[in-house]
């Protein structure tokens, strides 16, 4: 699934602070073609995407990934085309084209996308992919381990909960579940929609070894993300606690950053606010 990596090297140690803020520069970047896109996922989601691209996930000697991330929730592909520029992977002018017709770089990834394990688009299918990802390498022998993120709104799909219970009966020692748990989806609050919470106590009666942090606290992230070499004993749920639009004060309080639409000025005010 990989690229061309040119950006990173096993011999750095990345100021994963400053990753994040690149990623967060590039996720802006790419809205201003059509002054519009997922920029809030974008923007929650740099922290956990440095720690995960520059940290936690091990590469083969060519480059290419051991391990696999695997992203269940298609409209946050913003934050990983991102984080694929800052890997070399993708050129800053493509990722300009997000969302535009006739390119790769679609809001929600296509089949085959550079980088892209699933399509996504369609919740609640991530993790029953990630599931049989890790049954493949336990029974390849290849020690990977398997990322899945997904999203609270996608909690409420069933076959989440079917997937979940899966992981915990085939003790999937090499699977780790990273829920966005941002208290919003398309149509309002997951509390008011339906409810999911209480996600670590559901993920864990499931049996997964789980716990909720702040999704920007590298010192936390660092924690419960350790890098993949750490054996783990079953089935790993972490819950980001994540605030969309991370880094742009306007974006954090906009009623409508689960999709924003915005005029060119705001975007260039957006830039000039992440610095
Ligand atoms: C199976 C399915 N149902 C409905 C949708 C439409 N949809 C697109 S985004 C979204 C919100 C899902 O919640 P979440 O991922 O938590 O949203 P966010 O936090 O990004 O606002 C929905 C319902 C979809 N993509 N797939
Ligand atoms: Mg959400």
């Amino acid at each position: 699934m990989t690229g061309v990596i040119d950006h990173w090297s096993k011999d750095v140690e990345y100021d994963l602070d400053d990753v994040a803020l690149r990623i967060r520069r590039r996720v802006l970047d790419m809205c201003l073609g059509r002054g519009q896109g997922y920029a809030g996922q974008g923007l929650a989601l740099a922290d956990v995407f440095a720690h995960l691209y520059f940290r936690v996930m091990r590469r083969n000697p060519d480059g290419s990934l051991l391990d696999r991330f695997v992203l269940s929730t298609g409209h946050s592909a913003i934050a990983l085309f991102a984080t694929l520029g800052e890997l070399g992977v993708y050129e800053e002018e493509e990722l300009r084209t997000y969302g535009q017709a006739g390119s790769r770089i679609e809001e929600s990834p296509l089949e085959g996308t550079p980088g892209f394990e699933i399509t996504g688009g369609s919740l609640g299918q991530g993790l029953s992919q990630a599931v049989g990802m890790a049954l493949g390498e336990r029974l390849r022998g290849s020690g990977a381990k398997v990322y899945c993120l997904l999203s609270d709104g996608e909690l409420q799909e069933g076959q989440v909960w079917e997937a979940a219970m899966s992981a915990s009966h085939h003790h999937l020692d090499n699977l780790v579940a990273i829920v966005d748990n941002n208290h919003m989806q398309a149509d309002g609050a997951p509390a008011q929609v339906m409810e999911v919470e209480p996600v670590v106590e559901r993920l864990a009666a499931f049996g997964f070894v789980a716990e909720r942090i702040d999704g920007h606290d590298h010192e936390a992230l660092r924690r419960v993300l350790p890098h993949a070499s750490v054996a783990q004993h079953g089935p790993v749920a972490i819950v980001l606690e994540t605030v969309p639009g991370k880094g742009v004060e306007t974006f954090e309080h906009h009623h409508k950053v689960h999709y924003l639409r915005l005029t060119r000025d705001v975007w260039d005010e957006a830039i000039a606010e992440l610095g």
